[in-house]
């Protein structure tokens, strides 16, 4: 039976996150690595808007947003309820932290990461305004407990892993990496463990392994975990 086809650019933290959906929702697409750089037609002409990640599904449905694909990809399967629908309150909450990463944040992660072009201020002032989310993000993190287990899994809205954790910690790694020097002795614990237990994690190391360009190669990955639970229509 074919897969849904999704188009995904390895180091986009989008795209991470509707990788990082698929798995967790135990689904498999026919991975297709693109460069942002020479898109491919094929992807364009689903979704003019020329942005990873892109889910095309069998149906000729086309999903090009990545928390709409992380969304689609829990819907048809969510054991552990990563999207919090037996308490809604805590999914708004969830949602409202994914928009503020999606609006707030990721601009400032933008201009921290070229801070050489956008001359107005330097590096250190863009950082300092996306500190104010790890900030927002330390507090949700400091749950009874967190402080002094340090083998507690740290999470963002409860006391187990939703989709906030996946749909965010991707921009954080990418905010970590633009100086990880400055990261590692940052006032930030919670954060920085949350982090180091996300990016340790086999499910991160699945998602981020390496795959010719579906251009170059004409290859698409069969993107899964081993044994699919069940297919979605
Ligand atoms: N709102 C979109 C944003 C996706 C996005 O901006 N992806 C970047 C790569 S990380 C992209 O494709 N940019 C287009 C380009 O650089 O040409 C989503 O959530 O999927």
């Amino acid at each position: 039976m074919p897969h849904p086809i999704l188009y995904s650019f390895r180091r986009c933290p989008y795209a991470m996150r509707a990788r990082l959906g698929i798995l967790l929702a135990q689904q498999t697409v026919a991975l297709r690595e693109i460069v942002l750089k020479h898109k491919p037609d094929a992807m364009l002409e689903a979704s003019p808007k020329g942005t990873v990640p892109v889910l095309l599904l069998e149906s000729g449905q086309v999903i090009d947003e990545s928390l709409a694909i992380m969304q689609w990809a829990l819907a048809c399967n969510d054991p552990h309820d990563l999207q919090l629908s037996q308490t809604p309150t805590l999914q708004q909450q969830a949602m409202a932290l994914i928009a503020q990463n999606d609006t707030e944040f990721k601009p400032w992660l933008d201009k921290y990461k070229y801070a050489d072009r956008h001359p107005e201020h330097d590096e250190s002032y863009y950082r300092a305004q996306g500190e104010q989310f790890i900030q927002v993000l330390e507090r949700q993190l400091a749950h009874s407990g967190a402080l002094t287990d340090q083998t507690k899994h740290l999470s963002l809205i409860n006391d187990r892993h939703s989709i906030a954790d996946y749909a965010i910690f991707p921009f954080i790694r990418q905010f970590a990496h633009v100086d990880l020097t400055w990261w590692n002795s940052a006032p930030f614990p919670l954060t920085q463990r949350w982090l180091r237990q996300h990016i340790e994690s086999p499910l991160f190391i699945a998602i981020m392994d390496k795959y010719p360009t579906w251009l170059e190669s004409g290859i698409s990955h069969t993107f899964g975990p081993n044994i699919a639970i069940n297919e979605c229509p």
